[in-house]
């Protein structure tokens, strides 16, 4: 019997960054010890993603295609109501998704119609008995509340990368802006949602400072969406050189024995990854897939192709395996 995993708060850079550089071989030893003690199904949480409301954001985060600073912003594109949003969520629920995660283009959320249009989607992905997720940016405790109140299940926000290489990416939001913003959606009893993402120029040093910024927050978030950059025309990082598929396994290995019973979410850039780099990041302990051909803007596998490479590792998606046990 594998022992259940420590839970650490205390983590230097150091200790993270000799994790990231460990042969492979070890690394991956060390995060399936953890992963098939804290999740010894090696089931996998299938997330549908869906952009309600689409570019035309006034942050300039260097990735992001729907900045109206970079000339990759996304316009044309009409805010989606309650119904159409909730038609893709019974659709998400038919594919198998458990859980629905909605976005927003949006430094922050907006009072008034378009928060009562969001608190009602929330209400209505919950009645179907999916997880509701949101991204919008930033919230008050008021919006926080009201999002627990409608039963939002987790809030996404990232942290994106390390506090130090942080200000080559976005200069209108703070680091400290994005930490009070977790901290109230924790207030409000939401579970967070928070990762990052890889690729954009950052160093060894920079990916372990974002994990240990994330690995410190006590409690953990309770999930860990780990991107590669997408690369898109327009946006300030379209020339950045593709990640090496083994350094994402790397990174999810390093957040899964960081993070034991977080939900390590192999997220963006996964269209880039051989059917092979995904299994070795399943493997690596990722433990939930983003499920639909869309992300926001950008593609996703396909459906069926996802379904072909959960079978090709063995593993079952949650709805297959267990009653969704919502939290
Ligand atoms: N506007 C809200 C915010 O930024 O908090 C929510 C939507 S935003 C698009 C959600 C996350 O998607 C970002 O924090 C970033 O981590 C990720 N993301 C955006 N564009 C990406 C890209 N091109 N490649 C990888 N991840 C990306
Ligand atoms: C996250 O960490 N990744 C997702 C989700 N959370 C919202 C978004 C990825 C977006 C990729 C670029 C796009 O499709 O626009
Ligand atoms: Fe706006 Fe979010 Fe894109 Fe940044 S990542 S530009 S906040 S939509």
């Amino acid at each position: 019997m594998i022992p259940s995993p420590q839970t650490r708060h205390d983590w230097s850079r150091a200790e993270i960054q000799a994790l990231l550089e460990l042969p492979l071989m070890d690394l991956l030893w060390r995060a399936q010890q953890v992963h098939r003690a804290a999740n010894p199904g090696y089931r996998v949480q299938l997330a549908s993603l869906l952009s309600v409301k689409t570019g035309g954001c006034e942050e300039d985060c260097a990735y992001c295609p729907q900045s109206m600073h970079h000339s990759s912003d996304v316009t044309g594109r009409p805010e989606l109501e309650v119904e159409p949003v909730l038609a893709r969520a019974r659709a998400a629920k038919q594919a198998g998704a458990h859980r629905f995660c909605m976005g927003w283009a949006w430094r922050e959320i907006r009072d008034g119609a378009p928060f009562e249009a969001m608190l009602a989607m929330v209400r209505g992905v919950r009645a179907l008995g999916l997880e509701a997720c949101v991204t919008a940016g930033m919230l008050t405790d008021t919006q926080a509340e009201r999002l627990a109140d409608a039963g939002l299940t987790a809030y996404n926000h990232n942290l994106d990368t390390s506090p130090e290489h942080y200000d080559r990416i976005i200069s209108t939001r703070t680091y400290q802006e994005r930490l009070e913003t977790l901290q109230r959606v924790r207030r409000a009893g939401i579970t967070l949602c928070c990762g990052g993402i890889i690729g954009m120029g950052e160093g060894i040093e920079d990916r372990a400072g974002l994990l240990q910024v994330l690995a410190n927050l006590d409690p953990h978030p309770e999930s860990v969406p780990i991107n590669a950059l997408v690369a898109v025309e327009g946006t300030p990082l379209e020339d950045q050189p593709p990640v090496d598929p083994l350094e994402l396994v790397r990174m999810v290995a390093t957040a899964r024995i960081l993070m034991p019973h977080a939900r390590v979410r192999l997220s963006a850039g996964r269209e880039q990854l051989s059917r092979e780099a995904q299994i070795l990041c399943l493997l690596a302990g990722a433990d939930s897939i983003f499920y639909g051909d869309t992300l926001l803007t950008t593609s996703n596998p396909a459906v069926d192709a996802d379904r072909e490479l959960l079978a090709a590792a063995g593993v079952q998606a949650w709805e297959e395996a267990r009653p969704p046990a919502c939290v």
